[in-house]
């Protein structure tokens, strides 16, 4: 089965709460088997300031639904989470992006892969490393090289409680 990276973050309504609910819904997608999820990490905002700090997560995804299947199963758990797009790059209770779709390069107005952001994105690169630190991103290069050049960005794992 194709294996996808799905990133998830949220800085509202207790975002690790949220994390982990979108974690469990995600396992339960039809035709898919989550094979692996990062620890929660924080960081500050990319984008307005005046906003929570976030709580992300990568999720690994061996799935049968097609790559825009899955985007769409994905807005659907986004709006079942009541989320409500307020500005870019603006706070929300949920965000589920497809990082990456076994190596597939696609660039279509609804779905870009891999995901536009994540060559900057420390909060995407550091818990994608945990999962897969050998990954070499199509377009990109090395996953390990691309943090290295976001080593100074905050993204910490939360501290790990019983
Ligand atoms: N789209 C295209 N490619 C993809 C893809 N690979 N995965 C399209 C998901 N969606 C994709 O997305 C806008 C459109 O992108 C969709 O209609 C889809 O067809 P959206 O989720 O509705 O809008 P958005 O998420 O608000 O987009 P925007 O404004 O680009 O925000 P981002 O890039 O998602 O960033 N700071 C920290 N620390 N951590 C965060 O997680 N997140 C954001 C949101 C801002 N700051 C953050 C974080
Ligand atoms: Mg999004």
């Amino acid at each position: 089965m194709p294996l996808a990276y799905i990133g998830l973050g949220s800085n509202l309504n207790d975002p690790v709460g949220q994390v982990r609910c979108a974690l469990g819904v995600i396992a339960a997608l039809p035709e898919s088997r989550l094979a692996a999820a990062s620890r929660l990490y924080r960081s500050p905002p990319m984008g307005p300031s005046d906003q929570p700090e976030y709580i992300n997560a990568v999720a690994a995804l061996e799935t049968a639904l097609a790559p825009r299947d899955l985007l769409h199963a994905l807005q659907a758990i986004e709006h079942d989470f009541g989320r409500v797009r307020l500005r870019r790059w603006g706070e929300r209770v949920i965000d589920l992006d497809v990082l990456l779709y076994d190596d597939l390069c696609l660039d279509s107005p609804e779905l870009t892969l891999p995901h536009p952001g994540i060559g900057e994105r420390a909060f995407v690169l550091r818990p994608l490393a945990e999962l897969v630190p050998e990954r070499v991103i199509p377009g990109l290069g090395p996953l390990a090289d691309l943090l290295a050049a976001r080593a100074s960005d905050t993204c910490e794992p939360l501290e790990e409680t019983a």
